[in-house]
């Protein structure tokens, strides 16, 4: 790229300490960011705090991690020879082979020079005199920047349990979300595992395989529906590849999760019992997530809901053959879909298993983990190793995690210590040139993380051009636009049963943390042309003043 002048006045490759833009975050986000923005010539720095980009998958390496969402969709749409030609190995991909291709991205794209591996963003705050934030970072340094993208990610903040004498544990104690990059061998050993959600669930089948014996404490029963993973065939993958721009369209505009799939055309009460069970069954039998697709109200009706939660608890008595077990594998305190559905292989198979036992911790709560075991008030459970499956802090945690002060020295900790308030999930009243990507208010983790990633780095960066090319110097949400947004994501939220479920979309896996529904339950396609609709109004409700000496705009390269 030639070296053109960009907002800063700084060539791309002639930079000190001074950016464009500073992107926290070398994930899917922040890695499509650093794309787009070099495609407008702008100096660009990456910091993130691995020691590799491929953020989520960077870190969540347990066994038995996957997406949840098929391979071919869950994968940039940007670039059409990338998608053409990069194979991909089975439906859903494994763990590693998503961080492959997170490194064929970076090094297709020649990302690598902007990114500083190994380095935490500490501290941002906003100067604002000069209109500039300046960001301190975990080796000591600090450089300024006219804007900060926060590409954190929604669950990369790993949650420790608050669990009296975890401390002591003798053995290893991992968390799936942190797990380490050398291999681990439970051969045998003792294994205990607390948390079923989809890390647990995914992880379960496979350190059983394992370990000598595994016990699994369940708090919450959950929803699960088997993935019927398999290998791609040539031909599968092709078929796929033909059809991409249809189903990217879909993807993007008309499915409400960014997954392209049969669009139901009626809601769970419209059919007989024979008929709603057959749909069921043939879902069942497809596999994956989009089984919350059969029908249009399941996530909206309770009474249409608890025809799919029965469906597949009647599943859960039909594979577990312990009944006592099967009964308490049976989610019964949550609409089906609430929390986040799991997608397994052989999940609830498993417990079929003699060297598995199923704990219930809510009958029977964990005491304290002592040195060689895990103490519930009626036994000790001697293990060797811990595996601990609980989650993150979702959605806020990682923007928590940095010291961010916006104007009139107000941090963004304090601002959102009732909850995260933010105009469309892109940018918080009071933070100027302070970009989120799929941050809460958006549909973010409602949906497939790289369609709302593509379209939150297309809208920001289609703005800094707007703003470059107007002499604009700041931007920031209308406290009026952010407080009208708010009260529509909780309005949207409360039509319908996802707020009846404790779970981390309401924050309400954390203790302490204000429990309000986070993400934006409208649907991408909805999102994408209110987000367009305020851009093509001269980003309507965000507030845009000059630079007093407007600086002279590089063409775009
Ligand atoms: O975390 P979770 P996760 N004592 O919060 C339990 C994505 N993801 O890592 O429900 C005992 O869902 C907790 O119990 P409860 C996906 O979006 C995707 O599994 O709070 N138990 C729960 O069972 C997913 O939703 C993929 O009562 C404790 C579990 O730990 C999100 O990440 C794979 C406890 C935590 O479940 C998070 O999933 C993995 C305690 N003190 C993750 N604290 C795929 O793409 C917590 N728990 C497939």
């Amino acid at each position: 790229m030639s070296a053109l002048q960009s907002i800063s006045g700084k060539s791309h490759s002639a930079v000190a300490e001074t950016y464009d833009v500073v992107v926290v975050g070398a994930g899917f986000a922040g890695m499509y960011m650093l794309h787009r923005l070099r495609g407008l010539g702008l100096a660009v720095r990456v910091y993130e705090q691995g020691g590799d980009v491929g953020g989520t998958w960077y870190w969540n390496r347990y066994p038995g991690a996957r997406c949840d969402v098929e391979s071919m969709q869950y994968s940039y749409s940007f670039s059409d020879e990338l998608q053409q030609e990069w194979d991909w190995s089975e439906r859903y991909a494994p763990q590693p082979e998503i961080l492959k291709y997170a490194n064929h991205v970076a090094d297709r794209f020649n990302l690598r020079p902007d990114i500083q591996l190994n380095t935490r963003v500490d501290r941002a705050s906003f100067d604002e005199t000069a209109n500039m934030w300046s960001v301190i970072t975990s080796d000591g340094k600090s450089v300024t920047a006219k804007y900060v993208v926060l590409a954190t990610g929604c669950l990369s903040n790993a949650r420790m349990p608050d669990i009296k004498g975890l401390s002591d544990f003798k053995g290893r104690v991992y968390h799936t979300g942190h797990w380490p990059h050398e291999p681990v061998d439970f051969t045998g050993q003792r294994v205990a595992l607390i948390g079923t959600g989809s890390s647990g669930i995914q992880s379960v089948p496979v350190i059983a395989e394992q370990a000598n014996h595994l016990t699994v404490f369940q708090r919450t029963a959950n929803f699960s529906i088997p993935a019927r993973n398999a290998p791609l065939t040539s031909e599968e993958r092709e078929a796929f590849r033909a059809k991409y721009p249809e189903i990217r369209r879909f993807a993007r505009e008309e499915a409400r999760n960014g997954i392209y799939t049969d669009m139901p055309d009626r809601g769970a009460l419209d059919d007989g019992d024979n008929e709603r069970r057959a749909r069921y069954e043939s879902r069942w039998a497809r596999g994956g997530l989009t089984f919350m697709s059969v029908y249009n109200n399941l996530a909206l009706d309770k009474a249409a809901n608890d025809t799919a939660a029965d469906f597949v608890r009647a599943k859960i008595a039909e594979i577990v053959k312990n009944p006592q077990t099967a009964k308490l594998l049976q989610p019964n305190n949550h609409p089906i879909g609430s929390k986040r559905i799991c997608v397994d292989t052989d999940y609830f198979a498993t417990f079929n298993r003699p060297n598995v036992t199923l704990v219930d911790i809510r009958s029977d709560p964990i005491e304290e983990i002592l040195p060689n075991a895990v103490r519930t008030r009626a036994k000790d459970y001697e293990v060797d190793a811990l595996v601990l499956a609980t989650g993150f802090d979702a959605m806020t945690g990682s923007v928590a995690k940095i010291d961010i002060g916006g104007r009139n020295g107000q941090t963004l900790n304090q601002k959102w210590a009732e909850g995260p308030k933010t105009y469309l999930g892109l940018m918080s009243a009071g933070f100027p040139n302070l970009f989120i990507i799929t941050g809460p208010g958006s549909p973010s983790v409602l949906s497939n993380m790289i369609v709302s990633i593509e379209q939150h780095v297309d809208w920001i960066t289609d703005c800094i051009a707007y703003m470059r090319d107007r002499g604009l110097d700041s931007m920031e949400a209308q406290k009026n636009a952010e407080d009208n947004w708010v009260a529509h994501v909780n309005e949207v939220a409360h039509t319908t049963l996802y707020p009846q479920a404790n779970s981390w979309y309401m924050g309400a896996n954390i203790p302490g943390k204000p429990q309000i529904f986070m993400p934006y339950i409208g649907g991408v396609g909805a999102y994408r042309q209110i987000c367009n609709n305020v851009a093509a109004k001269g980003y309507e409700g965000f507030a845009m003043t000059a630079a007093e000496q407007p600086q002279k705009i590089a063409a775009s390269s």
